[in-house]
């Protein structure tokens, strides 16, 4: 059947002028509704679920709130509002108009980012596609969904970008994109993060606390682009991304509140014959995700994020605000380096430094998630503080990835690792205990014994609303 792509497709990009593109995407619609079906959550495909959909990118169109069943959700085209004579802010092309076309030279790289960028939508789709199964409410639930539409959205972000403007190797990459699986050894996902396991709710809140974290530095920097379709794209994207922080740092906020809970009610440390979710294996969670995704922003010195700064492609985040020469030809940068056992600062050139900044501002901003959870387990009377780990920590990429280290970021032999890394990260029995809790709960209003109830629903919407109508 046809598809009227004006009212199937909300989108503000004139769809409907732009007859091959029109088609390119007639063409692949079908099979990502087809890897939907298969990738995505699994059950509730049916149901009503209270969804967020844009319709436009205005104050008024970005949030429509209403039940939708998944898969007839208007997965949108949506660039943010053209800035006039939008200018290069910085590399080589400094000044020069911003490109609504891909300059010849970049293609290969543009289209490099934009494939990345584009693996990690389908990947954390993916990578969360049982976790409906072991609902702990139906607010939880929602929030799960939310996420992966959203995602859903953000995969046709970026095919509408290779559909647009990188002809027939665009079309072919927008197919690899719904071809790569997460976690499969023959066609994996591109980053390291986007393969690992999503298999609980714990690891999920933990993910869009930490991973979705990267999903907001990555954007802010690719926001930056002298490629404005891009640039626009993002910065969209990036009012949607906000939203799955919320979920993590709420989610996270509310494990650590029961577990509070529990804790004085019971005066002991050890709740889980009480069903809690005790804090120090909460804290091993933290060194694992932040440890993986702190890997997502490459190497410390790279001569790729040189050549994008430099080219005008990915610059830094909010580089607008930055009040330096926007060349960096000049300037240093400090980076953490490994000295036989030692770690010390030393000063780089800041062009290969540029991943590494992004990574420093990054860490900043998780840590003052961490700072309101200890905020609040300091005003339940409890005495314990999460804290990150150092960045040295249980990495896969850079430097640190060649030695072990310890959460404190002290050295230590491999032996030594193999004897104690589960002192710091969860070991498959925690893992265990962590999953045996996770029992679906989905009579309205209610929640799982381990996590405290939100402090608010969505939209204005009271806690115990039918967030996802299940008959
Ligand atoms: N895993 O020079 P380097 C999101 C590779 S999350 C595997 O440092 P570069 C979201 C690298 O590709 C945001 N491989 O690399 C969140 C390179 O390969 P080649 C996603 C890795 O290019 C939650 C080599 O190592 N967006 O949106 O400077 C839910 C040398 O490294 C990894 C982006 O990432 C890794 N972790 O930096 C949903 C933005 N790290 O050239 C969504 C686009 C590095 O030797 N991507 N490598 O074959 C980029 O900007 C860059 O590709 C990276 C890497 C920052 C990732």
């Amino acid at each position: 059947m046809a598809i009227d792509y004006n009212q199937q497709i909300p989108n503000n990009v004139n769809l409907s002028d732009n007859r091959r593109l029109q088609r390119a995407l007639e063409a692949w619609h079908p099979k990502f509704l087809n890897w939907w079906q298969d990738m995505g959550p699994e059950g509730f495909q049916v149901n009503d679920v209270y969804l967020r959909t844009a319709v436009s990118v205005d104050a008024k169109g970005w949030a429509n709130f209403g039940h939708v069943k998944m898969p007839d959700y208007r997965w949108g085209i949506f660039l943010a509002e053209p800035e006039q004579d939008r200018r290069v802010n910085f590399g080589d092309h400094k000044g020069e108009l911003a490109w609504q076309e891909v300059p010849g030279e970049y293609r290969g790289v543009l289209r490099r980012l934009i494939v990345t960028q584009g693996d990690t939508e389908p990947a954390s789709v993916e990578q969360q596609r049982l976790l409906g199964q072991t609902c702990p409410s139906l607010y939880d639930l929602r929030n799960l969904f939310q996420v992966n539409v959203e995602e859903g959205r953000h995969l046709w972000a970026m095919v509408y970008l290779l559909d647009a403007h990188f002809g027939r190797d665009g079309r072919e990459e927008a197919e690899a994109l719904l071809e790569r699986r997460s976690g499969d050894t023959d066609k994996p996902r591109i980053l390291g993060a986007f393969n690992e396991e999503t298999p609980d709710w714990l690891s999920f809140f933990m993910f869009t606390y930490f991973t979705d974290r990267d999903g907001k530095y990555q954007l802010a920097s690719l926001a930056e682009s002298a490629f404005d379709p891009l640039s626009r794209t993002c910065r969209f994207m990036l009012t949607e991304e906000a939203h799955h922080m919320f979920v993590g740092e709420g989610g996270v906020g509310r494990v650590i509140q029961r577990a509070c809970e529990m804790m004085n009610e019971h005066d002991t440390d050890d709740i889980t014959p009480f069903g809690g979710i005790p804090l120090a294996l909460l804290q091993k969670y933290v060194n694992f995700h932040f440890s993986v995704s702190v890997d997502l922003f490459g190497q410390e010195l790279s001569t790729n994020a040189a050549t994008y700064y430099t080219a005008g492609i990915k610059g830094r985040f909010e580089e607008t605000k930055i009040d330096d020469d926007h060349l960096l030809k000049d300037a240093s940068y400090p980076v953490f380096e490994l000295a036989g056992d030692a770690i010390h600062e030393k000063r780089e050139a800041a062009l290969n430094a540029i991943n590494e900044r992004l990574r420093d501002e990054y860490i900043v901003d998780c840590q003052r998630g961490v700072d309101r959870w200890n905020k609040a387990i300091a005003k339940m009377g409890v005495n314990f503080e999460i804290t990150l780990p150092h960045r040295a920590f249980h990495r896969a990429i850079g430097t640190f990835s060649e030695v072990k280290a310890t959460p404190e970021g002290q050295i230590i032999t491999e032996a030594e690792w193999d004897k104690r890394q589960h002192e710091w990260l969860p070991s498959d029995e925690e893992r265990g205990y962590v999953q045996s809790l996770m029992q679906s709960v989905t009579e309205v209003g209610k929640m799982a014994n381990w996590i405290a109830p939100p402090a608010r629903g969505i939209n204005q919407q009271p806690v115990d609303f039918e967030y996802v109508k299940l008959s």
